[in-house]
């Protein structure tokens, strides 16, 4: 709206006074045509985000307060916000790397962020949820719903390092955190040994109780399960934009075991080239095994086995395995939230394949 009233400044300068503000100004910036998230496209390299964890073992040691010793993601987008921006991977989630040395222990707290972790290395850990003790392997996918009381112990003898995702930035932007310390140092386990494992051996059938349960009851998927499940996947049509992909769901729901955050794990084979698509819903990739590349809205982000890269909302996002090997990608994302609240869009890119105008790092 142009007016060249001369009153406009001084006006729009009291305005600022008393904190109000003209939508004609404004209107552009808060109602953007397509999503313009503060989450860019970058991508980190094991290399140097695991020389960092490492040493953060010779630096401090968990204990109640600090409670975790965990390195995050900061995604480059939110930087100028505060010092290593408010822990946002995307829009919506956080992502770190998580160290437990042999012996150690992370306190027992919860809070009404959802979390679920990754296993990368080592071996003779376990986490306990709600009195329930689960191993962690490496390539084992664990649950850790809000409200639950959690806590991790090292019990083996080696370093034991796993990827977390929460939907911190989500809570932290809707302004509804709590967090509680569970009054000892860790919690009693009071379940059987294997309860999940017990419980969800078979897909399709569901313990007679768990007919109204109220968060995910298996806590855990291993590794083994899911590799079989890609593998006879690969045996039939891959998805034209996931290859062959297998998301972790609630067996007593369908519904994403993360409950805000879904994930995924994809198989692509040696030379597989999906094609390009974009969605409202951002999500954040670790590369469990393999190397090639992922073009994220015409650069080329190269990737090997640990990188971690992210793919802001609404960004282009094709993968190629290059190497000889299965590549194997973790992700997470938050369609979930997208899905509940009906933002979620897709689009399939017009040629399929996006021409490539840069290269990751410049
Ligand atoms: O292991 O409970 O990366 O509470 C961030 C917050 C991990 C955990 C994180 C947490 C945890």
């Amino acid at each position: 709206m142009d007016n060249d009233n001369p009153r406009l400044d001084t006006y729009y300068a009291e305005l600022r006074q008393h904190h109000l503000g003209p939508l004609w100004n404004s209107i552009g910036r808060l109602m953007t045509h397509e999503p313009r998230p503060r989450a860019e496209a970058h991508l980190w390299r094991w290399s140097d985000v695991r020389r960092y964890v490492m040493e953060s073992g010779t630096l401090v040691v968990p204990d109640r307060g600090g409670e975790r010793r965990v390195i995050f993601f900061a995604n480059p987008g939110f930087q100028e916000l505060e010092p290593w921006g408010w822990g946002a991977m995307t829009n919506t989630l956080y992502a770190g790397v998580q160290l437990l040395l042999p012996g150690e222990k992370a306190p027992s707290h919860r809070h009404n962020q959802n979390a679920i972790r990754f296993v990368l290395e080592g071996r003779g850990a376990y986490t306990i949820v709600e009195g329930e003790r689960i191993d962690m392997e490496p390539g084992d996918f664990l649950i850790t719903p809000a409200g639950l009381w959690h806590d991790h112990v090292h019990a083996g003898t080696e370093p034991m390092l796993w990827f977390d995702c929460l939907d911190i930035p989500l809570l932290y932007q809707l302004g509804v955190m709590f967090f509680e310390n569970y009054p000892d140092y860790n919690q009693p386990i009071t379940k059987p040994s294997g309860y999940t494992e017990k419980r969800y051996q078979t897909s399709g059938l569901r313990p007679i109780q768990d007919r109204r349960t109220v968060y995910a009851p298996q806590a855990v998927f291993k590794w083994r399960s899911t590799q079989d499940a890609l593998r006879r996947l690969a045996e039939l049509e891959p998805d034209p934009y996931d290859g062959y992909g297998v998301e972790y769901v609630n067996p007593a729901t369908g519904e994403a075991a993360g409950i805000t955050i879904g994930a995924a794990m994809q198989l692509l084979p040696s030379g597989h080239h999906t094609q390009a698509h974009r969605h409202v819903h951002s999500t954040i990739y670790h590369v469990f095994r393999g190397s090639g590349y992922s073009v994220i809205n015409g650069v080329r982000f190269a990737w090997h086995a640990g990188d971690t890269f992210v793919v802001p909302n609404w960004a282009w996002h094709e993968h190629h395995n290059t190497g000889a090997e299965d590549a194997y990608l973790f992700s997470t994302h938050d369609a979930p939230v997208m899905e509940r609240l009906g933002l979620e869009r897709e689009e399939s890119y017009p040629d399929g394949y996006q021409p490539v105008t840069g290269e990751y790092p410049g």
